[in-house]
């Protein structure tokens, strides 16, 4: 098989490649890397040698391009057989609670940015923003209760692509300070003590690049 390079953006702002980047590491899948910063002059230019969309990240295998993060985990999952739970129902709630991420939670994705290295950010938190964490917490809620008494993860013993999808949301809770019930903070701290995520975040903090949108 050709050899698998990832595309992704500033470990620090680029909550769409920590999803993809920690599901591929999470399904075993080894791959090389290539990082490219978000907002200079020439990243467009360094991002089309690679996929079409402008966006980071893309999955590279050869000649093949997989972009947007979602394809790229079942890209990984079709590899390796493992991302999505093996029981139907549990894996169909599974891609329910991915695609929701994927296409939802707009206000808590533009009023809370992703900043891996940050601390103790405070912001207004308006009805629309509180609506996006309860609906974070129930559903996290609901895939451990209904799904998680195997393991610590949203569906029990294997770390998959569901959880890959929320690690920036977990992230993003930290940064500005959520105060969670017991089981989401519970699942929040599991999903930060994975030494994956750890050295993501120390990579983050050696970066130097300040993106002002990202700083809120
Ligand atoms: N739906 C895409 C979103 C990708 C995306 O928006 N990536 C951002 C970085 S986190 C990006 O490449 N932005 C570059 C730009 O807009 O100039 C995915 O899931 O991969």
């Amino acid at each position: 098989m050709a050899q698998l390079t990832l595309v992704i953006g500033n470990r620090n702002y680029s909550s769409w490649s920590l999803r993809a980047w920690t599901a591929l590491k999470h399904l075993g899948v080894a791959f090389d890397e290539v990082l490219i910063p978000l907002d200079q002059p020439d990243t467009h230019e360094r991002m089309d040698a690679f996929g079409p969309s402008g966006r980071v990240p893309v999955l590279r295998a050869g000649d093949v391009a997989v972009w947007d993060s979602l394809a790229i985990c079942e890209y990984a999952a079709e590899l390796t057989g493992r991302g999505w739970p093996r029981e139907r129902a549990a894996r169909a709630v599974a891609r329910s609670v991915a695609a929701e991420m994927h296409s939802g939670f707009q206000t808590l994705r533009t009023l809370w940015p992703m900043n891996a290295r940050a601390r103790n950010r405070r912001t207004a938190t308006p009805a629309a923003l509180s609506a996006d964490v309860e609906r974070i917490d129930e559903l996290w809620n609901d895939c451990r209760h209904r799904f998680g008494a195997g393991g610590p993860w949203l569906f029990g013993a294997e770390y998959g692509i569901a959880d890959a999808m929320y690690a920036p949301v977990v992230l993003r809770f930290t940064l500005y300070a959520v105060a969670l019930p017991a089981p989401a903070r519970a699942y929040a701290d599991a999903v930060l003590a994975l030494p994956a995520l750890a050295a993501w975040i120390a990579d983050a903090r050696t970066e130097r690049e300040v993106l002002p949108q990202f700083q809120k």
